[in-house]
């Protein structure tokens, strides 16, 4: 009897094991600049499913500011978590960050925007993955000559409105990437204007066009590059106040998951297509690489770079679909 007894404890003992287990699951967080932009949730898609497929915890938060970013990485260690990737609101907060999580014994990976050191270098220590932003926008550089070349548009009635964001680095490359791309293609370098956005976002955009075309108001056609498709949306909707649209505008945006909407328009805007770039996948990665870095001491590569797919109204359902964006 006291034989049963002790087996049917033991029994009960292992098979609350497996529950343990699971009590004490690998926690991570994932903090993201601009919660609202569809490329962020996307990214988070990805993240939620490396966590489903090996069974860690995910802590998504939304940290649009430096104070937000401490905070958020104070909590994350009080609820147990043992690292982050980040996509921060600001890449000079780098060194507090970094600072923070080593208090606090977190690992950390950076996403899209790298960090930058008090001496004004990139934090090459912190593991990094990020678009290949200079190959990225040549990308789009080259595809807006070859549509405008495609419309048989002239250089003397052709201008180009390039949002910058230059205070960021893979703006400023992927601004870049187009420029070198458009002058290579034979625009002239003085019809390509840079319209320097205040704000990441569609009024910050909308406004740095504004003010171009006020500047610029004898141009028939446009082409319109930028830094995400946010910078090109923005710039499409201050033309179409000014009665541009499908026929005399071509914007090409960058990230290929903000334009979903506008690429399901019944009618075409002025927004003709954009240089896709997987963000679940690079949820994916960034959140399965850190598990894999806190769960077996597996160090993640220092710099991991991604590609772009050109989309268009002709393929990109077939192509977001492909890169696991829509169902
Ligand atoms: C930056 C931009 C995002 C996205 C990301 C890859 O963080 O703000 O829109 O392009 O790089």
């Amino acid at each position: 009897m006291k034989k049963t007894l002790v087996c049917l404890f033991l029994a009960l003992l292992c098979s609350a094991l497996p529950a343990g287990a699971a009590a004490a699951k690998i926690k991570i967080g994932y903090l993201v600049k601009q919660p609202e932009e569809p490329w962020f949730q996307f990214e988070w898609k990805g993240a939620t499913k490396a966590a489903a497929a090996n069974g860690f915890e995910l802590i998504k938060l939304g940290v649009p500011d430096g104070e937000k970013v401490l905070n958020a990485l104070d909590s994350l260690a009080a609820n147990g978590a043992q690292g982050f990737v980040i996509c921060t609101p600001d890449v000079r907060l780098g060194p507090a960050i970094m600072n923070k999580a080593k208090q606090n014994n977190l690992k950390v990976i950076t996403v899209d925007d790298q960090f930058v050191g008090s001496n004004g270098q990139f934090m090459t220590d912190v593991r990094y993955l990020g678009m290949s932003a200079t190959k990225i926008g040549q990308a789009s550089g080259a595809a807006l000559a070859a549509e405008m070349k495609k419309r048989n548009w002239t250089a003397a009635d052709t201008g180009v409105c390039l949002i910058t964001f230059e205070e960021l680095n893979t703006a400023f490359e992927r601004t870049e990437g187009i420029l070198t791309a458009l002058k290579a293609a034979g625009v002239p370098a003085n019809r390509i204007f840079k319209a320097p956005q205040k704000t990441t976002d569609i009024p910050g955009s909308l406004d740095a066009a504004s003010v171009l075309l006020t500047q610029q108001p004898g141009i028939k056609h446009w082409l319109i590059g930028g830094m995400n498709d946010n910078a090109v949306l923005g710039a499409v909707r201050a033309m179409e106040g000014r009665g541009f649209g499908a026929g005399n505008v071509i914007g090409i945006g960058i990230n290929g998951t903000d334009c979903i909407d506008e690429l399901r328009k019944p009618k075409p805007t002025g927004f003709f297509g954009s240089m896709l770039v997987s963000a679940p996948q690079e949820g994916y990665k960034t959140a399965e690489m850190l598990y894999h870095w806190i769960k077996d001491g597996a160090e993640p590569p220092a710099d991991t770079r991604t590609v772009g797919i050109f989309i268009t109204r002709e393929n990109f359902e077939q192509v977001l679909k492909q890169e696991g964006i829509t169902e």
